[in-house]
């Protein structure tokens, strides 16, 4: 399943402490297929950004279902390295709102 990370137009910058590189890093560790889009450096211009997860800092990763999730960029890249990265999605649009329940 592809993934598309979200993240700054600094591709060229991997160093440990970059938190778009620290994600990305971790996509290629754990081998998960996924594309690059590139966001506007400026937080004011990050429109998308905004609508898709609340908030504007940047990586954050949205799923073939148009689910995103953003977190602090070390908990993202930890979320990857245990394998948990398709978990607990939020609904598109609604960042920040829990998912619906499971049909019973
Ligand atoms: N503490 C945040 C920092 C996120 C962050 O600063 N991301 C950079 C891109 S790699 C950014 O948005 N920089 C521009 C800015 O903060 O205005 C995290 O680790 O996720």
């Amino acid at each position: 399943m592809a993934v598309k990370l979200h993240r700054c137009s600094n591709t060229w910058l991997k160093i440990s402490g970059h938190p778009c590189w620290r994600v990305q890093k971790e996509l290629d560790a754990a081998g998960v297929d996924y594309e690059i889009a590139k966001e506007p450096l400026m937080r004011g211009k990050r429109t998308l950004t905004k609508e898709k997860t609340g908030q504007d800092k940047l990586p954050w990763i949205e799923f073939e279902d148009g689910s995103v999730v953003r977190e602090e960029s070390s908990a993202l890249a930890e979320r990857i390295k245990s394998g948990h990265l398709f978990e607990g999605r939020e609904p598109k649009g609604a960042a920040g709102t829990a998912a619906p329940p499971p049909p019973a």
